[in-house]
């Protein structure tokens, strides 16, 4: 029993499962979660002191690399001026700017505490701007853990192999109609039957929480077509693909506009920032504007608005996204390389700065073929790597992440571990 497993037994005392977000509990891989107790660019070391190279980067945020100097630079001079204020900020202003110029589509940006704020707070606005109820979600996309959201959702729901969560009243879900991701006829059928009373379409136009899984663009290109046609608004959820997958997002990668973008993780540097935003007409529906209500004691916190705008600061450095879409299709290249060697049934794909690692026999492009996953093969691939001291997310229905510290030999050393380990389990 090492220091890990005593602090999981102790922990789970106290907290329900002993996590305080179910996918840190490693239930679908077995064993103890790794219980953290420091980080340095690519790096995080565990509570026995053992170093590992981190590829989840607190699920995305950390870009820049953990704990960046200049980002914590402007943390410890926010911290100094002031926790909270609830009240405004100029800060606030410069990082509604910012976000502005690298999002065009976000003409207005309200900004809120975590990804699944922005996800109730969106459909909300969508609701109450259209006058009408039903919304179209997709199976294996995760919009974070509000009500309406949670049918057919992915991450931790599909971890846990639950498809809708208990305590969601069925009348609270009977205006969320699921379709499958990347089926454009679907939508058209849809569209066809309930046009009129589809206040909104939300989607992850990269899927990043049932594995990675790109938006196919003809299924993006015939939503927006009929979003537009029949009066619905296009909700892109960029929480995990936000400054990620291209500095603008997917929307810059596909070439779509949206009629609201969510933003999380990335925006807040590893701090609690989100927002949503989207065309001024639309935004001036909100309280203290319009009767659309959305509120938060910590929206906009002075610290981590600080920490976000230097991490937007950090990312626009010139050459950053290629440079980090580099090293991601390395990452993949060498990974399928090196199973390919062992004989082992996987595939790699990634966008930008995300990344999927499937044991399948091809890349999948949605939720059916994502459930075909050889989970156990995952498990013990994932525990070789974890010994060797690489840290993939614990489970195969999450997406991974690079930050721009993740250099060669970073990427060398993973190759190389995940050539022993693919050599260990496929005997
Ligand atoms: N919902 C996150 C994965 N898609 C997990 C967040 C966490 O456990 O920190």
């Amino acid at each position: 029993m090492d220091r890990n497993d005593e602090l999981f037994e102790r922990a789970q005392i106290s907290i329900p499962g002993g996590v305080n977000s179910p996918v840190r509990a490693f239930r679908s891989v077995g064993g103890s979660p790794r219980f953290i107790e420091r980080a340095k660019g690519p790096y995080m070391w565990d509570a026995t002191g053992k170093k590992f190279i981190d590829y989840i980067l607190s699920w995305g945020p950390m870009i820049l690399g953990h704990n960046n100097d200049e980002v914590i630079a402007e943390v410890e001079a926010a911290t100094e001026r002031g926790l909270s204020f609830g009240a405004a900020t100029e800060a606030e202003i410069r990082i509604a700017e910012e976000i502005r110029k690298i999002v065009p589509s976000m003409e207005q940006v309200r900004l809120v505490s975590s990804g699944t704020e922005a996800g109730m707070s969106a459909i909300r606005l969508a609701r109450g701007y259209t006058g009408r109820n039903k919304i179209i979600k997709f199976e294996g996309c995760y919009h974070g853990h509000s009500d309406s959201l949670l049918v057919k959702a992915g991450s931790g729901m599909l971890t846990f192999g639950n498809p809708s969560s208990a305590g969601v009243p069925a009348s609270v879900t009977e205006h969320t109609l699921v379709l499958e991701y990347n089926n454009p006829q679907q939508l058209e059928d849809a569209f066809r039957q309930w046009g009129s009373d589809i206040a909104c379409v939300i989607v992850e136009a990269v899927a990043g929480n049932m594995n990675m899984v790109r938006g196919n663009p003809e299924f993006l290109q015939t939503m927006r077509r009929l979003c537009t046609e029949y009066g619905a608004l296009m909700i892109v959820d960029e929480v995990m693909t936000g400054f990620r997958v291209a500095l603008g997002g997917a929307q810059e990668h596909y070439g779509i506009t949206p009629d609201i973008t969510m933003l999380g993780k990335v925006i807040g540097g590893g701090m609690p920032v989100a927002a949503f935003g989207g065309r001024r007409e639309i935004m001036s529906k909100i309280a203290p504007l319009g009767a659309v209500y959305q509120a938060g004691t910590l929206s906009g916190n002075p610290v981590a608005v600080a920490c976000g705008l230097a991490t937007l600061k950090g990312i626009q450095a010139p050459g950053f996204h290629d440079r980090l879409s580099a090293q991601t299709t390395k990452l993949v290249t060498g990974l399928t390389a090196a199973a390919r060697e062992a004989g082992i049934e996987f595939c790699a794909d990634s966008v930008g700065g995300m990344f999927g690692i499937y044991f399948l026999p091809e890349i999948p492009h949605g939720f059916n073929d994502v459930m075909k996953a050889d989970t156990e093969l995952f498990a013990k691939f994932f525990h070789g790597m974890l010994d060797r001291g690489v840290y993939f997310a614990p489970s195969t229905f999450e997406a991974g992440f690079l930050s721009i510290t993740h250099t060669d030999e970073v990427i060398d050393a993973t190759i190389n571990a995940a050539r022993e380990t693919f050599a260990e389990i496929a005997r």
